[in-house]
């Protein structure tokens, strides 16, 4: 055996390792993201959404107590609207790193008026990990635009950067867009693919068992994946991610009912409810350490 080829061998053998790993860590806890805030949502409407960056740390402090390891952010401006600015980007993946252990993952989806120029650009605030969604959805009234090239380039610029994709699929074209997107671009930064399915969402795949367990036998080989229901598919979608082996998405970005007539006070309690359940099913809540090591997201924090 030469150098070179003992070389290649033991990289691979590490490489089957640390997948091993990955896929032990994953079988025996689950993964829960807070997505916190969302565009969508006015502050007027929900009071108790975190809009500031105060309110946005104390969120973050709070849910990773709850069993939260990650935090899907999308950020408000001094208004209270949704903005990408990249100096306030900035600011909030340093304050929730000083603030907490979370992986921290911004939005590239922003709100659906955003440019694409803006949506590529919040790469530049140099978070760990950030959503990538894979093809157009109707969204409501509104429609989410995700066309291939826009797609491409921002998955290009997370290999650049090193940034974590999560691979957010609203409908089942999604799923056969991340198959080509990794086809045509090879494997992501951490070299593991992570999705979210986000169901329920007026224009996209329904919230509910069935078509959950049909979208996830469509995944990549060795993918692993979260799900979130929006509004009231919030608890079937739930239940149903954990029976199928999945990771938990929850949070104000995607439903402020706890219950039918009870509005949700904060997003730590849907964090709690949702490690209460993953316990239950003997897949408590994994640690930040161990989501990094099943994400491949490094530790950025000094
Ligand atoms: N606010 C939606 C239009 C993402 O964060 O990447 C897009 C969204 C998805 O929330
Ligand atoms: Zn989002």
């Amino acid at each position: 055996m030469t150098a070179d080829s003992a070389a290649r061998d033991s990289a691979a053998k590490d490489s089957a390792a640390s997948n091993d790993n990955a896929a032990k860590i994953a079988r025996s806890a689950t993964l829960i993201t807070v997505a916190p805030t969302g565009a969508e949502l006015e502050k007027a409407a929900v009071p108790a959404l975190p809009v500031t960056l105060d309110e946005l740390v104390t969120t973050a402090k709070e849910c990773a107590a709850a069993g939260a390891a990650q935090i899907h952010i999308h950020i408000r401006g001094a208004d209270a609207k949704p903005t990408l600015d990249l100096g306030r980007l900035k600011d909030t993946v340093h304050a929730v790193r000083a603030a907490t252990d979370l992986i921290v993952q911004l939005s590239t989806g922003g709100a659906v008026t955003d440019p694409y120029t803006h949506r590529l650009a919040v790469l530049d605030a140099r978070p760990d990990g950030c959503s990538l969604t894979c093809g157009t959805v109707n969204f409501g009234d509104d429609v989410f635009m995700n066309p291939w090239g826009f797609m491409k380039e921002l998955y290009a610029k997370t290999q650049e950067y090193g940034v974590v994709p999560e691979f957010e699929l609203f409908d089942f074209g999604h799923i056969a867009a991340l198959h080509r997107l990794l086809a045509e671009l090879g494997p992501p930064a951490g070299g593991h693919v992570h999705c979210d399915l986000v169901m329920g969402v007026p224009g996209g795949m329904p919230g509910d068992a069935a078509t959950l367990v049909q979208a996830v036998s469509a995944l990549p080989a060795g993918a692993t994946w979260s799900a979130t229901g929006i509004g009231r598919t919030t608890l079937p979608v739930l239940l149903a991610a954990l029976a199928a082996g999945g990771h938990l998405r929850v949070g104000m970005e995607d439903t402020v009912t706890f219950a039918r007539g009870r509005a949700v006070t904060s997003n730590a309690e849907l964090v709690e409810r949702a490690a209460a359940v993953a316990a239950l099913a003997q897949r408590p809540a994994m640690s930040p350490a161990d989501a990094r090591a099943l994400l491949g997201v490094p530790d950025h924090r000094g």
